[in-house]
């Protein structure tokens, strides 16, 4: 049976993201878990980075305006349910982004869910953001987020709060949600005093959420940040409630680590893929 009813047109949702030319993370990363997810996949490219499964060597950022154009374009002819941020690259691209959302409906002030991954580093420490880009972050695309979703590294950038046990966890939630969005999901996936496991913590400005899972012990999770922002950026495209889209996000990211493959000399990638037939075509 065919997974995607024949002629029915799935919900669109779209990424405003880098490109990796190894395939792992960035826009790849997203377009493989929307389309797993019965999704089908817009992009705004905002950064064509060079690298292979050892690093990134080189980064070229798109023009602001470019960036803009694109997503523009799509918002005047597709209907988006769902957005998604990941390598943005500059302050002037982060600019362009929000003013481009707000014309497009896109975020807070529209109609269409905004998932903002605060994307300033690869998993090798490879700065994939302008430092004078961390305010941007916090003043302009934070207050229009449905869902802001930070690793520990991006926390400390962001706010300068060192997370090393669960009620620092718990405090950086609180300071992030103060800087405006709806939700702030505080990923665990760093914290060292949970061993065997790797909890996220969700915060809406009244209650909070623990979200336990397990943690693998593998060095192939690149692209991991992006592919739990993607499905979680999917599960809004799909009609779920912010905390129903972040709880598939958590499961779905779950199964793409423990399915992660070795690839190249580095780090591989979690695996999108673990959600598709692998029957011969
Ligand atoms: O996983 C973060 C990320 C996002 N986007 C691009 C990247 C990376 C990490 O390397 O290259 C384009």
């Amino acid at each position: 049976m065919p997974l995607q009813p024949v002629g029915v047109t799935p919900p669109a949702a779209m990424t405003i993201a880098g490109t990796d030319s190894g395939g792992g993370a960035g826009v790849a990363a997203d377009l493989r878990t929307f389309a797993t997810c019965g999704v089908h996949g817009c992009v705004a490219v905002c950064a064509v980075t060079v690298q292979n499964t050892v690093g990134v060597t080189d980064f070229h950022p798109i023009p602001p305006e470019t960036v803009a154009a694109q997503i523009a374009s799509v918002a005047a002819d597709i209907e988006l349910r769902a957005a998604k941020t990941g390598m943005l690259a500059s302050a002037e691209i982060i600019t362009a982004v929000a003013e481009a959302c707000d014309d497009a409906g896109i975020g807070a002030t529209g109609r269409t869910p905004l998932v903002i991954d605060p994307v300033a580093a690869s998993m090798h420490g490879d700065q994939l953001l302008a430092d004078s880009a961390l305010e941007a972050f916090r003043t302009l695309l934070f207050p229009r987020a449905t869902v802001i979703t930070p690793n520990l590294d991006e926390v400390r950038l962001l706010i300068d709060i060192d997370v090393h046990d669960r009620a620092a966890q718990y405090e950086a939630a609180k300071v992030l949600h103060a800087l405006g969005p709806r939700f702030v999901l505080v990923k665990g996936g760093h914290l060292r005093e949970d061993t065997d496991d790797c909890v996220d913590l969700l915060y809406d400005g009244h209650s909070f959420t623990e979200l336990p899972g397990p943690r693998f012990e593998t060095g192939n999770t690149h692209g991991g940040g992006d592919t739990m922002a993607a499905a979680i950026a999917s599960g809004l495209a799909r009609g779920m409630t912010p905390p129903e889209a972040v709880a598939f996000g958590k499961r779905y990211i779950v199964e793409a680590v423990r399915n992660a493959f070795s690839l190249g000399a580095g780090h591989g990638p979690v695996s999108q893929l673990w959600r598709i037939s692998t029957e011969p075509v």
